[in-house]
């Protein structure tokens, strides 16, 4: 028996052209190599699609090439994640499981105020394929002390369990999350396959857990740690042996400056010089600046010509993560000021003078729009206004500020 175990999918993560198509072009080859090593099946532990609704051009590429397997013969097993899951709306899991694209296992039902999540068989092999979903605020928890274990061990054959949670044995020092401990994992199934994640850990004692990490890349922190040489990709089993299958999409550079004592010019400065120096063709770039300027304002920071140097030498993609740039000047401004309405617009002037719109309107009017839209915002309900006719209100006078009213109306 041989499958593939894929997690954190997160198909629709990105807008950025380059990297949705090579999104895609990676699920596609996970597939391709799922048919060419002859898989009798794949797993997937949640979080196959970024958001619970995706962008249906993404929808309508993964379809096309999950199809390809499953009209071979073959079955693509699932369990929601924490983010292709909705407590109250239909997810696109629900549809393609509807389509018959895929089949969502773990299904869960209660006897006697236990868990019992539905075990499905894979006409194939044999296998047994249950799991818990994913949840959002990792509710699963709570599935785990219900979990009606008995029952689950009755079955005999070869079991997989798949699951959406971390693991406290592999928290790392300083990490925060809600997990479970292996031992709220059922007993005597032959393969746990984790998800949720988004790094690769191969966790083989008594339990035999694997988290494969994102396929190709979530977003933010996982780019980050791709560059920075973390292997993406899936793993294949074959007779409970799993061996990880790289598909790292991209090479990377990560580069960060310390812009603390610099003024804003002088970082201007280091900021061409860095751009020069950096073989950057074909590679996807993670620029982190972070520090606090001697003077000058975060805003003078040309990094819209830095963003336009590197993309003309090549790069596939930049990723600027600036949040952690402070200016001492307008701190400083902000905090003496005792005039509400002052600190405000200044506000408002520091943000608009970092972002640009494609709209000339939002970057010419920023301060003012911001202020008018501010203004509606803070509009207090009315005795006896329903929270309907309350939301209604407010939503109306934003788009009007905004000056979209009609547009979405047409
Ligand atoms: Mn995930």
């Amino acid at each position: 028996m041989k499958f593939a175990h894929m997690a954190d999918v997160h198909l629709g993560a990105t807008s950025e052209p380059k990297l949705r198509q090579l999104e895609i072009e990676t699920f596609r080859k996970a597939f391709e190599e799922c048919l060419n090593e002859n898989v009798d099946f794949v797993v997937i532990s949640g979080d196959l699609f970024h958001v619970n609704i995706p962008d249906l051009f993404v929808v309508k590429e993964a379809t096309k090439v999950m199809m390809r397997f499953v009209e071979t013969g073959r079955r693509i097993y699932v369990v929601y994640g924490s983010h292709d899951f909705s407590p109250n709306a239909t997810s696109m899991v629900d549809v393609l499981e509807e389509a018959g694209v895929i089949v969502r296992v773990g299904k869960p039902y209660t006897v006697n105020g236990m868990l019992r999540p539905e075990i499905v068989v894979d006409k194939r092999t044999g296998a047994l394929l249950t799991g818990i979903s994913g949840r959002k605020l990792s509710l699963e928890k709570e599935a785990f002390k219900h979990l009606d274990r008995e029952y689950l061990a009755s079955f005999k054959g070869f079991k997989i369990f798949l699951f959406h949670i971390a693991l406290d044995e592999i928290k790392r020092a300083g990490e925060r999350f809600e997990g479970i401990a292996s031992t709220d994992l059922p007993d005597g199934f032959d393969y746990y396959a984790g998800g949720h994640v988004h790094r690769r850990i191969e966790y083989l004692k008594s339990k035999k857990i694997v988290y494969p990490g994102p396929l190709f890349t979530g977003w933010g922190i996982d780019l980050e740690n791709t560059v920075k040489g973390e292997r993406r990709g899936f793993y294949i089993v074959e007779n409970g042996v799993p061996k990880f299958v790289d598909l790292t999409a991209f090479e990377g550079i990560y580069k960060e400056i310390d812009a603390n004592g610099m003024s804003s010019l002088a970082l201007n400065e280091s900021l061409k010089e860095i751009a020069k120096g950096m073989d950057v063709k074909g590679k996807i770039v993670v620029f982190r600046v972070f520090g606090e300027l001697s003077s000058g304002k975060t805003s003078e920071v040309e990094f819209a010509s830095f963003r336009e140097e590197i993309m003309k030498r090549g790069a596939i993609y930049l990723h600027l993560n600036r949040s952690q740039l402070r200016s001492k000047e307008f701190e400083g401004q902000a905090v003496v000021s005792d005039d509400a309405q002052k600190i405000e617009e200044e506000t408002f002037r520091e943000f608009s003078k970092a972002r640009r719109f494609e709209e000339t309107r939002l970057n010419d009017e920023a301060v003012a729009i911001s202020k008018a839209l501010f203004q509606q915002l803070k509009v207090p309900k009315m005795d006896g206004e329903t929270e309907e006719d309350y939301e209604g209100r407010v939503r109306d006078s934003a788009l009007e500020v905004l000056g979209i009213k009609d547009l979405l109306r047409g």
